[in-house]
């Protein structure tokens, strides 16, 4: 049976390079979760083990004590150091690398803080609200000196929502995947050829969500899409703001990665 090989050699209405058969969607799943497993900071057992670690009052107050500007130095490096792991994941979705660098580039700029913030319901603690940074969980009141606490509770709100969903690892694989091959995104020079990716990775989401029985999510991740571009809208907003107030800040001590996707 020539579907089982991964194409069908007598069948003229299929080619070889077209045609997602059920193998071929199974490899992509497969890949995509091994990816995602390999470009993680953190394995979900580690995460668990490290949750009675919180920050203390005084450790706490450090943070809400230091300046606007130091504090948002140092998460733009923790979140640059997010960000490269997300490039590192992007880089082994299949096809991705098959695309010019144009698009590749134009991908992670708009997807890649979209994936960190999907990616931030791992490190999620829903009993205390707290999140994994810097090696403790902290709650938004350690934020406090970015002086943007509308960013930080909405990002807080959507981590708290996307917990409630319970994705497995695989299906948050998969998931990050599809928000990151996105043909709508604006500057991409071949537009095709990211559907033709994208429809893979679609068939990929479906595949595992029917395997698990969980076809109900699909509606519900598609769902929190547009949250997750309103969410980056704000971060790129608020950058705008820090950079007027701190323009050196940014220029001589933001990590360039930081500079290059958002600046
Ligand atoms: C996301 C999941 C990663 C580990 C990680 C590192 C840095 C965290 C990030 C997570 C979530 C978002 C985060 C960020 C540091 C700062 C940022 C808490 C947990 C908040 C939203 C502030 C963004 C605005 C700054 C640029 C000022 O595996």
């Amino acid at each position: 049976n020539g579907s089982e090989m991964g194409f069908r050699p007598f069948d003229p209405e299929s080619s070889f390079f077209s045609y997602p058969t059920s193998l071929h969607i199974e490899e992509i799943s497969t890949s995509i979760v091994r990816s995602h497993r390999e470009t993680t900071q953190y394995r979900p057992e580690e995460l668990q083990a490290l949750r009675w670690k919180v920050f203390s009052r005084e450790e706490i107050h450090a943070y809400q004590s230091k300046s606007v500007d130091e504090m948002w130095q140092h998460c733009a490096v923790r979140l640059t150091d997010a960000v490269q792991y997300v490039v590192e994941f992007a880089k082994r979705i299949p096809g991705f690398r098959q695309l010019c660098q144009n698009d590749q580039i134009a991908l992670l700029k708009s997807g890649s803080m979209e994936v960190v913030l999907v990616r931030m319901s791992r490190m999620f603690n829903t009993e205390n609200n707290t999140v994994f940074f810097d090696g403790k969980f902290a709650g938004t009141e350690l934020f406090k000196s970015l002086a943007c606490s509308d960013l930080i509770a909405a990002v807080f709100d959507f981590a708290h929502n996307l917990c409630a969903l319970r994705l497995t690892e695989q299906q948050m694989a998969v998931f990050t995947a599809l928000v990151l091959i996105n043909a709508d995104r604006p500057c991409l020079e071949d537009r095709e050829r990211v559907q033709k990716v994208r429809r893979d990775v679609e068939l990929a989401l479906s595949h595992i969500l029917h395997r698990d029985n969980q076809e109900s999510l699909l509606h519900k991740l598609y769902q929190r899409v547009p949250v997750l571009k309103s969410l980056c809208a704000l971060h790129i907003e608020k950058l705008r703001w820090f950079r007027q107030l701190y323009p050196l800040t940014v220029h001589s001590l933001f990590p360039p990665l930081y500079k290059e996707l958002f600046g």
